[in-house]
């Protein structure tokens, strides 16, 4: 089901009000003054227009996973999740999210590189797309320990849209023993 997705990508932002959805970002830094990039960050969040129900998971510390699997020589992350309930269209919101990251000085150089600031939308309603420009749900959140942790924190009920309830996959991440 991709059709919330492809109205948002296609039609002007606020031609209509639209509903209100529940949207998930993760946030991840592990360069520069972390805690207060996120705090910023969470801040930002916080005052973007048409948007409210803004809550963010306390902040926790992961290793950093790379194309390479975890890394203990690079910098840890701090990350957490954001949850929030929005009538900005998801590309809308996706390009919310990057002049967020721009602003924290965000350069997009290596990919899983270390970073200022990252902001991920994790998932968007109930909405499933493989559109290139923005696939929903976040196709690596259902196996990232620091993802799912933050988010069960702050909604003990959550669910990522086709693939369950985050408890349980935080569950099996935690049995399977990746990050
Ligand atoms: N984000 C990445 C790559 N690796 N590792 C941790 N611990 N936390 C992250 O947020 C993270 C990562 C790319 O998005
Ligand atoms: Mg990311
Ligand atoms: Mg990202």
């Amino acid at each position: 089901m991709s059709r919330g997705l492809a109205q948002g990508l296609g039609d002007p932002p606020h031609r209509e009000a639209r509903a209100s959805v529940t949207a998930v970002v993760a946030l991840g830094a592990n360069l520069g003054d972390r805690r207060r990039t996120l705090d910023e960050a969470v801040d930002a969040l916080g005052r973007l227009p048409l948007t409210e129900q803004v809550v963010a998971a306390a902040p926790v510390e992961s290793i950093a996973v790379t194309l390479d699997g975890p890394d203990e020589t690079a910098p840890a992350y701090l990350n957490s999740v954001v949850r929030m309930t929005t009538r900005l269209a998801p590309s809308v919101l996706l390009g919310y999210l990057h002049d967020i990251e721009s602003r924290h000085g965000r350069e997009r150089r290596v990919r899983w590189g270390d970073r200022t600031l990252d902001l991920d939308l994790i998932a968007y309603g109930d909405v499933v797309s493989d559109d290139p420009r923005l696939l929903l749900p976040h196709p690596r959140a259902a196996e990232r320990d620091f993802v799912l942790a933050p988010w069960l924190s702050i909604d003990p009920d959550a669910e990522i849209p086709g693939r369950g309830r985050v408890d349980a996959l935080l569950a099996a991440v935690r049995a399977g023993g990746s990050a």
